[in-house]
């Protein structure tokens, strides 16, 4: 057989789709047991389930021959064939039961993978509607597997009935829309609500300010100084000083301070200003249910209320090693993997003893980069203040 002959055959074709599918899922699947063992891919173990997968389908493909040479016997010796009918109805029911019990060791298995409880106000309606809408997904995939594989195996082909011809029913039609559709808009209208609570754009006295800024690889962040205030920036006054293009004619700025780490206190409103440098990149701080594209150019904000503090979490999960996270969940690079922060949720006192360490963004160089007259700048001019918003 030439070789324009073998891969213009439908079955070589066929082989490198199977190979190509169960080779991505393998590799894209998640192993509990091999995140931990192994850092990187584990080849070993990919291999032994194609090799598995090539076994399975060897003992379908045999088993078939032997009860197609069986029904062959049977002909020949005059008798009635095998019922090919009622074996696909029985593998059929065997498919349910099957089915259904690795979807229940699915759920026993990965559901322990969900994220932990919510540590924000907002995060418990998500929760909430999260499970809501798992339970209803749940309850119709348990009812249409049943139903379509039941009626496979109990309406099976026989000789001692006949199919009904119904070419339409306008009641099943009904039900089949009108039902979904009810459920839906349920749904959507509870999302919708959830939504516009947690999307709340409204300015409150006491919230908290701080910008998180990100660029290839990394996040800045900026407090405002005892004015409360953060200054505007704009990118055209970026330099190597000053990395965030921040706006020192405008009095509020003169003040920000620059942090490490994303210090907050519990029970109070953060309102996180999100911005980007270079490419789209993505706040996520999956234990508060936040999550917000950071997209250059465009500035986004998102105001959530931590509940717990990181000292309660590390007693309530005996864990003294546990942090609260903000993660990039953009692939936005090589380096994707390093924008990543630790949150530290405190008490108020702990906090306000936090802020009074932290060090200025206008050091003494960028005053003289900027050629700053120090005195002259420290007092915010009133006229700029009205005039810019926070
Ligand atoms: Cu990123």
């Amino acid at each position: 057989m030439g070789f324009k002959k073998l891969i213009n055959l439908k079955k070589t074709l066929s082989l490198f789709a199977v190979l190509g599918l169960s080779g991505t899922n393998l590799l894209m699947a998640q192993s509990t047991a091999g995140a931990d063992a192994a850092k990187g891919v584990d080849w070993t173990s990919v291999a032994y389930y194609i090799i598995l997968f090539f076994v399975a389908c060897l003992c379908v493909a045999i088993l078939g021959k032997i009860l197609k040479v069986y029904d062959l016997t049977l002909k020949m010796q005059g008798k009635k064939g095998l019922n090919w009918n009622g074996l696909m109805g029985t593998i059929c029911a065997i498919f349910l039961v099957v089915g259904m019990g690795a979807a229940y060791w699915s759920i026993t298995e990965q559901g322990s993978q969900i994220l932990p409880a919510a540590s924000s106000i907002h995060g418990v309606d998500w929760d909430n509607m999260f499970l809501v809408t798992t339970i209803l997904t749940l309850i119709v995939f348990v009812l249409t597997q049943c139903l379509l594989f039941g009626f496979a195996f109990v309406y099976r082909g026989s000789d001692k009935r006949k199919a009904a011809f119904v070419p339409h029913n306008n009641t099943v039609e009904k039900v089949w829309t009108i039902v979904p559709a009810v459920v839906l808009t349920i749904l959507v209208v509870f999302g919708f609500f959830t939504w516009q609570k947690i999307m709340d754009t409204t300015e409150k006295k006491g919230d908290i300010n701080i910008d998180v800024t990100g660029h290839q690889f990394a996040w800045e962040l900026r407090y405002p100084g005892k004015d409360g205030k953060l200054g505007p920036v704009n990118y055209k006054l970026v330099t190597p000083l000053n990395k965030l293009g921040i706006d020192y004619k405008d009095g509020r700025s003169i003040d920000d301070l620059q942090a490490d780490t994303m210090v907050i206190p519990v029970n109070t409103e953060i309102r996180i200003n999100i911005h980007a440098q270079d490419v789209i990149h993505s706040v996520y701080m999956p234990h508060f249910r936040v999550q917000l594209n950071a997209v250059p150019g465009l500035p986004t904000f998102f105001k959530f209320t931590p509940t717990e503090t990181t000292d309660a979490v590390r007693q309530k999960t005996n864990n003294p090693d546990f942090n609260f996270l903000l993660y990039c969940n953009k692939i936005c690079g090589g380096s994707h993997y390093n924008m990543q922060k630790v949150v530290r949720v405190v008490t108020k006192a702990q906090y306000q003893d936090w802020i009074a360490k932290q060090k200025p963004y206008l050091t003494d160089k960028l005053r003289d980069e900027l050629k700053m007259a120090a005195e002259k700048s420290a007092t915010p001019s009133p006229a700029n203040r009205l005039a810019l918003n926070n």
